[in-house]
This record gives structure tokens, C-alpha cells and sequence, in this order.
């Protein structure tokens, strides 16, 4: 990187819930100054350029001149026996629940920190959780799956028999289908976290339903769905069609390499690729074939989509093409002009991202994205893209594009057809402002 680009690198201040208290912006500005004033004067000219890491002028440098504590003595031994943790200074990088929410403790949520991670993978105590009648942590050893209805052999399996099974490991997104639920009608929360992040992807192993459904003789001719049963006391069930279930859905027990969280289904649950989360039956301890769809609570008064003429309409459960920019986004704060890379996440419940398209002017003018590999079915995908700012007020967005030629929609096309009324499946645009003092906020625009 030459030393001029390096000079232009503006920095971002990123809030951990997305908002800071005013002294503290008032310090990190005055740090800023001081530090990177002759760059400021010079204005921002470089529109891309690969920039490799936000190396600053090192002149006077007092973390350079004068050797740390940490390299004149010896380090710890092991850093803990037993389970590892993050550092502690990234302690402020949390699961929240939304200051919006009513709690109440039969059911709850907590939200994913999308504006501090990296890459696609969700940090496994960071996956967001949502829970109709609270968490367990289900003894494995007593837990049992059973499948019935119309098999030609009921069986009950314990998890060492399903986990004898031939297994496979699948990266795959999961989004609540309320997941920015609360924008429908006007702007609503603060922070990428509170607006999208009930979204997390992870590496998940299981046996394939397939597998089980076959060993078991599912009836070919009358069996068109399954019923999917959870072990808490939420009645949580759903139904999957049986083309869905014979084809990509499966039945976990490990997620990111290790055996799922007790808050994400421990000991098993159900992977519904690209289906919304709530078909994802956490403590999964039935399915059952039939030859109707079963109209569960879930699938008849909750989970459905209020439509402007006072219709609802039912089992509308993938999760359409969607993305958002994580950083910069609302409570952040942008320190001064010059470079940033944009960065996001963009996913389909069809299939892969093809394109992800950035505009800094509010949706006149779009710029093809970077895409980072791996670029897979069914899970999220992360963007960037090289962006100078000169410090006059914008409104960033991203939009993204499935490999079946579907567009993320803006707010008013996807309004138009939905109408306002809706809490789930929102999968519109998202726009953020950057006002002239680099405040970040969330904004809605036709
Ligand atoms: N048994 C059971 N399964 C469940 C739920 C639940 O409350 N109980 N919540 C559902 C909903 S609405 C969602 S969005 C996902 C959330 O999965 P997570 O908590 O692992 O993020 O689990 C689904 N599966
Ligand atoms: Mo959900």
C-alpha cells in the first residue's frame, strides 16, 4: 500500500451495541485529529485500491518506539484448561436482547452482533436464540427420535444409534422469518444487530431426514408431508413437504464441529436449508409422516403474512434473497474521510448469491461488489467493496442477487405488494445514513 493511500484510511468507530456515549466520540475524534490531521487536509482521491491492512503513519509512535510490557516478559502458560474464550478486551461483542422487545420469560430472543464478525461462519456462543418456552439442556442419554405415521416401521432412535448413521456437514444460513420484522411500517430499531440479527450460519452435521425416512419405509404414494415435533413444552411443530424433507433437510446434532449449544436444540435438532428458523425444531424428538398438511398453531396464527386486502396468506416459509451491510451501519460512527471497505452479508433461501450490488447515493447508482469464497447454497455469503467518503452526508445500501435472477427489493416495491401490516419475511433493502459528522443511523427511503 503506498503511503499516500495510507494516510487516506479513515476509521470507523464501531460501537458494541451500536451506540457510544458523547464524551467518549467527543475523545475518539480528538484522537483521530491529532493522529491523522495532514491526512485530512489532503482530501480523498483514490476511489479503489486493494488495500491490505490500515497501516497508519508510524512517526512518533509510542507502541513502536518503546517495546510493550507483553515482549519483555514471560506469557502465561496454557490460557485456561478447559473451555477457551475470547479475548477480554473483546468482552463488549454480546448476544442482546432488543431494547424494543416486551420480555417475558416464557419466550424471549437474543440477537446476533453481525456489525463484529467476520466472514460467514457465526461464532457459535454468538448464534442468536429464540425460544417459545425457554432453553433446556436436554440429557442426551434419555433423549429419544422417534418416526411414525404412514412408515412401514415405526422406529425410536437414541442418539448413539443416530449417530452411528452415515453423517454429513453442511454450511448453511438460518434467519427467523420475523427477523426485521419491526421495519415494516417505519423505522424502528438502531442497530444492524437488533434489525437483521436474528440470522447466524453455521456448520452443522447430522444425518440426512432421507436416511431415516428410507430406513424406516415411508410411504412413496400417500406420504406429502412430515410433522416435525420438538421436547420442549412449546408445542413448536411444523410442517415440511416431503420433497423438502427428502432432499436437503437434516437431523443435527453437531454444530461448528462441536455438539450444538444447549439454547440451539442440544441434543438434536432440525436443519431446514433456506426455510425459515422456526421450522428449525430445536430438542426434535418426533416426525411423523402424513398425507396432509397438519395447520399447526405455528402455521395458522403465528407465521403467517398479514397481505394488504385483510387476507393472510400460509406456509410461505423460504427465506427470499436478502443482504445488508454490517459495517458501516446504525450507532457506528466513521472518524473522518477518506477509504473504507464496505462490508455485508448477503444470502438466499433458493440457492447462491450471483451478485451483490453497493450504491453511496441512495439507489441511483449501484457497483458490483467483491464476493468472498466460498460462495455456497443456502448460506450466507460476504461482500465488500472499496468506498471513499469526502464527508458529505450518504445513504449507503446494499442489493443482492440469487443465482435464480431474483432481486432483493426495495422497501416501496416490496411494501406494494405486502402492504405494512406484516411482521414476517422482510427481506427489502436496507439503507443507512451517514450524516456529514460520520454518524451512522438507520433511514428509510422510497
Ligand atoms: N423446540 C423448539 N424449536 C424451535 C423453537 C422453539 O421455541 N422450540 N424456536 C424456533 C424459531 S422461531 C427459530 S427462529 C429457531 C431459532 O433457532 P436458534 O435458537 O438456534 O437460533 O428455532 C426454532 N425451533
Ligand atoms: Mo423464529
Amino acid at each position: 500500500m503506498s503511503n499516500e493511500l495510507s494516510k487516506l484510511i479513515g476509521r470507523i468507530i464501531k460501537a458494541p451495541e451500536g451506540f457510544l456515549d458523547q464524551a467518549s466520540l467527543d475523545e475518539a475524534r480528538k484522537a483521530r485529529r491529532g493522529f491523522m490531521g495532514k491526512a485530512l487536509a489532503m482530501g480523498a482521491g483514490v476511489a479503489s485500491a486493494a488495500v491490505g491492512s490500515a497501516a497508519l503513519a508510524a512517526e512518533g509512535e509510542s507502541a513502536i518506539l518503546n517495546l510493550p510490557e507483553h515482549s519483555k516478559t514471560l506469557g502465561q502458560s496454557v490460557a485456561a484448561l478447559g473451555y477457551g474464550m475470547p479475548s477480554k478486551w473483546e468482552q463488549n461483542l454480546q448476544r442482546r436482547e432488543s431494547p424494543g422487545l416486551t420480555r417475558v420469560s416464557q419466550a424471549s430472543v437474543s440477537f446476533t452482533p453481525l456489525q463484529g464478525l467476520f466472514g460467514i461462519i457465526t461464532p457459535s456462543g454468538l448464534h442468536f436464540e429464540r425460544h417459545h418456552q425457554g432453553w433446556h439442556d436436554i440429557d442426551p442419554s434419555n433423549h429419544r427420535l422417534m418416526i411414525n405415521g404412514l412408515v412401514k416401521q415405526e422406529r425410536v432412535f437414541t442418539m448413539d444409534d443416530l449417530m452411528r448413521l452415515p453423517s454429513v456437514s453442511r454450511i448453511h444460513f438460518i434467519e427467523c422469518g420475523a427477523n426485521t420484522g419491526a421495519e415494516w411500517g417505519n423505522v424502528a430499531l438502531p442497530t444492524v444487530q437488533y434489525t437483521h440479527g436474528m440470522l447466524s450460519c453455521s456448520e452443522f452435521t447430522g444425518v440426512l431426514l432421507s436416511t431415516l425416512l428410507e430406513m424406516c419405509g415411508y410411504d412413496k404414494k400417500n406420504g406429502k408431508y412430515v410433522l416435525a415435533e420438538g421436547a420442549d413444552g412449546s408445542s413448536m411443530t411444523r410442517t415440511i413437504s416431503i420433497d423438502r424433507a427428502m432432499d436437503d433437510v437434516l437431523v443435527a446434532w453437531a454444530m461448528n464441529g462441536e455438539m450444538l449449544r444447549p439454547e440451539n436444540g442440544y441434543p438434536l435438532r432440525l436443519v431446514v436449508p433456506g426455510v425459515q428458523g422456526v421450522s428449525w425444531v430445536k430438542y426434535l424428538r418426533r416426525i411423523e409422516v402424513g398425507d396432509q398438511r397438519y395447520d399447526t398453531k405455528d402455521e395458522t396464527i403465528h407465521y403467517i403474512d398479514m397481505m394488504p386486502d385483510g387476507m393472510h396468506r400460509q406456509y410461505t416459509s423460504v427465506q427470499e434473497c436478502k443482504s445488508v451491510i454490517t459495517t458501516p451501519s446504525g450507532g457506528q460512527t466513521l472518524l473522518d474521510k477518506g477509504y473504507y471497505n464496505i462490508t455485508g452479508l448477503a444470502w438466499s433461501g433458493r440457492g447462491k448469491i450471483k451478485r451483490v450490488d453497493v450504491s453511496v447515493d441512495g439507489g441511483k447508482n449501484w457497483r458490483a461488489a467483491r464476493l468472498e469464497t466460498p460462495i455456497l447454497s443456502k448460506a450466507l455469503t460476504r461482500f465488500n467493496i472499496d468506498w471513499v467518503w469526502d464527508g458529505s452526508p450518504v445513504i449507503i445500501q446494499s442489493r443482492a442477487i440469487d443465482d435464480t435472477g431474483y432481486v432483493q427489493p426495495k422497501l416501496n416495491q416490496l411494501r406494494a405488494v405486502r402492504g405494512t401490516k406484516s411482521i414476517y419475511h422482510n427481506n427489502a433493502i436496507q439503507s443507512w445514513k451517514i450524516s456529514s459528522n460520520g454518524e451512522v443511523s438507520n433511514v428509510q427511503v422510497s
